[in-house]
């Protein structure tokens, strides 16, 4: 018997389908967000360094500076990954080429040449409003600012990218995911909370007032940015209950973006219990929000586990959301996207009825030893066989073109 056989039949002793597992792998896409290739730069153009509390660091030689460049290193990246893929843009990454165009002045046919490399590479796109390395966000304050033009500017903004969501979702014939993450806060104690709280719930109002097809709206949450340590007026609980009362809008977790013993995976049920959707950003922090290249680490598969156990593969939308500028972005990319994938793969070849009645018998220990001795089950063979049918290199061969890419394209740009 080879290697899979062996493999699969040891699962299937544990009442595992491991082809439906496979298929259900294939079909489950995941988005991969654009901001790796070029460390959250966009084309505007605008002279800003990134701002809003968040930073990518290193200087790998070789990031892409157009979306000709951003374009082709995804499409490198995205042979080395097996499966459904979608990808996630940001207003920034707008392509208006040599006019500059504002952002609340942008418009759908500004995505089009994303649209066209979407349709290339049989992609789902997602969509991000910027609210960030933009003048008008230079004191960290945006749907909450005080001063009635910028909040305004910004609400238009806003506006505007739900209109360009509904045009790609039209163009593409399938929903776009829209979220909404902005970077307010103070640094130090504020003297009002509830202040920019309700300016940033009347903003949002006036951002979600007209239902549109196709899009899927979402806030992101956050604890802390760099520079506002002290107050983060979009927080857990205000875009909870933002969510809960506005139908149409969910909660996106970011796994990133809590206190660091606070577990997403711990999160995940009670918002499936709440809401039909689930979107997720995908990241891993070290020590603090560091946005580090997502490993298939406890965490990881916790997240994945959560998703396939509850039944949530179609419910729970997973975006990436990492940018280390300090190794080569292809790889970066390959690694996060195919590690993502891995779990789903881990959680899917779990037999969780049988796990899940040995919680409710109070069987404690008997469930313990089940969920330690399946963590050196023979995965890798599994996984291995699921790139080998999707056409993807199954193992570390996929190095050597990111390598040859790295020659030939990356280490020309100077
Ligand atoms: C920032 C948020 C946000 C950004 C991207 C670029 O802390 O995680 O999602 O990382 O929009
Ligand atoms: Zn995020």
């Amino acid at each position: 018997m080879d290697a899979y056989e062996n493999a699969k039949a040891r699962y299937e002793a544990l009442g595992v389908d491991v082809d439906a597992a496979l298929e259900a792998l294939g079909k489950k896409a995941v988005s991969i967000h654009c901001w790796q290739g070029d460390d959250v730069g966009g084309f505007e153009n605008l002279g800003q360094a990134l701002s809003g509390g968040i930073q990518a660091t290193g200087n790998y030689p070789g990031k892409a500076r157009s979306p000709q460049e951003l374009m082709a290193d995804f499409a490198q990246a995205i042979r080395l990954i097996p499966g459904k893929k979608r990808i996630n843009l940001h207003a920034s990454y707008a392509v208006t080429g040599a006019q500059a165009v504002d952002r609340d002045k942008l418009e759908g046919r500004h995505f089009d040449a994303w649209i066209d490399f979407a349709k290339e590479n049989d992609l789902g796109i997602d969509f991000n409003p910027t609210f960030f390395s933009h003048p008008l966000a230079a004191d960290t304050l945006t749907l909450s600012h005080p001063n009635e033009e910028i909040r305004m500017f910004w609400v238009r903004h806003g506006i505007a990218c739900r209109r360009i969501a509904a045009y790609i979702a039209k163009a593409l014939g399938q929903p776009v995911l829209c979220n909404v993450w902005i970077p307010d806060g103070y640094k130090d104690v504020p003297a009002d909370r509830l202040g920019p709280r309700l300016r940033l719930k009347d903003s949002l109002d006036c951002i979600f007032a007209q239902p549109l097809e196709g899009v899927i709206d979402c806030v992101e949450s956050k604890v802390f940015g760099i520079g506002v340590e002290a107050y983060t007026v979009g927080s857990s609980e205000f875009y909870t209950a933002y969510a809960a009362n506005h139908k149409g809008v969910y909660n996106l977790l970011d796994n990133g973006h809590y206190h660091p013993t606070e577990m997403v995976s711990d999160k995940m049920s009670s918002m499936l219990a709440f809401f039909d959707l689930l979107p997720l950003h995908v990241t891993r922090p070290v020590r603090w929000d560091s946005d580090h290249v997502v490993r298939l680490d406890d965490e990881l598969k916790e997240i994945a586990l959560e998703i396939v156990r509850n039944d949530a593969l179609d419910r729970v939308l997973i975006g990436l959301d990492y940018f280390d500028a300090s190794i080569n972005r292809v790889a970066a990319w390959v690694i996060g996207t195919r590690n993502m994938q891995k779990a789903l793969l881990y959680a899917l070849l779990q037999p969780h009825q049988k796990l899940k009645e040995l919680q409710e018998a109070g069987r404690f220990t008997e469930l313990m030893m089940r969920q330690e001795e399946l963590k050196t089950y023979p995965f890798g063979e599994i996984w291995a066989q699921y790139c080998r049918t999707m056409g993807v290199p199954s193992d570390e061969k996929w190095f050597d073109q990111v390598l040859a890419y790295e020659r030939d394209v990356l280490s020309l740009r100077k």
